[in-house]
């Protein structure tokens, strides 16, 4: 089955995770500036952790998803830059402790390290493809978010995306729903916290 099929056969869960209304309040403005400070703070928390899981993915993806993979994890280090100078112009602590939500979705990365690797691949697909839909959701977004949502749908990361899709469809997962499921709670969950901590 290509891992495109998952979104159809999980309608509601992917509605919670990509149309959440944290993003309609991004996309009217109407999202307070702590609740995104929290969520940005933690997010690149997020970020963090994926690099260190798709590290330790591409040294066990087969030959042809290797490119994709790679440029993924250098996308992550530009991302952490970028964080870094959203934080300095924003005032925000990266050092922030993890949230519970931002914990969980660590663990589930930390579990999917002893996953087979089709599995694992299924799961970063999930991720990003949850992230580019979501934000894409959000658009255009108010004036003060949009730089965010402008970052977050260039067309090099839907590029990105679909790589992944070819990546993830070449090697199948034993048990794809199941997969899919945890990570797009994990993605709901995290901006439900967002909206929590005001
Ligand atoms: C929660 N999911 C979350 N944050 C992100 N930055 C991405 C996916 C994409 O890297």
């Amino acid at each position: 089955m290509p891992v495109a099929d998952l979104l159809p056969r999980h309608p509601e869960a992917w509605r919670r995770a990509t149309r959440h209304p944290f993003l309609d309040a991004v996309r009217d403005g109407t999202v307070p500036a702590a609740a995104f400070d929290t969520w940005l703070v933690q997010d690149a928390r997020f970020v963090a952790d994926l690099l260190r899981f798709q590290a330790r993915l591409l040294a066990r993806a087969p030959r042809p998803a290797q490119a994709v993979v790679a440029g993924g994890l250098v996308a992550l280090v530009e991302e952490l830059d970028w964080f870094d100078e959203q934080a300095a112009v924003r005032g925000l602590d990266l050092g922030a402790p993890a949230l519970p939500a931002t914990a969980a979705y660590a663990d589930l990365l930390a579990r999917l390290d002893d996953a087979d690797v089709g599995t694992a691949l299924t799961a970063l697909w999930t991720i990003e493809r949850t992230y580019l839909d979501a934000w894409s959701y959000a658009r255009p977004g108010a004036p003060a978010f949009r730089p965010f949502v402008e970052h977050w749908t260039v067309p090099a990361f839907a590029t990105y995306v679909s790589g992944l899709e070819a990546a993830a469809d070449a090697v199948p997962a034993p048990e794809p729903d199941a997969v899919f499921a945890e990570v797009v709670a994990a993605e709901a969950a995290f901006w439900e916290m967002a909206v929590d901590a005001v």
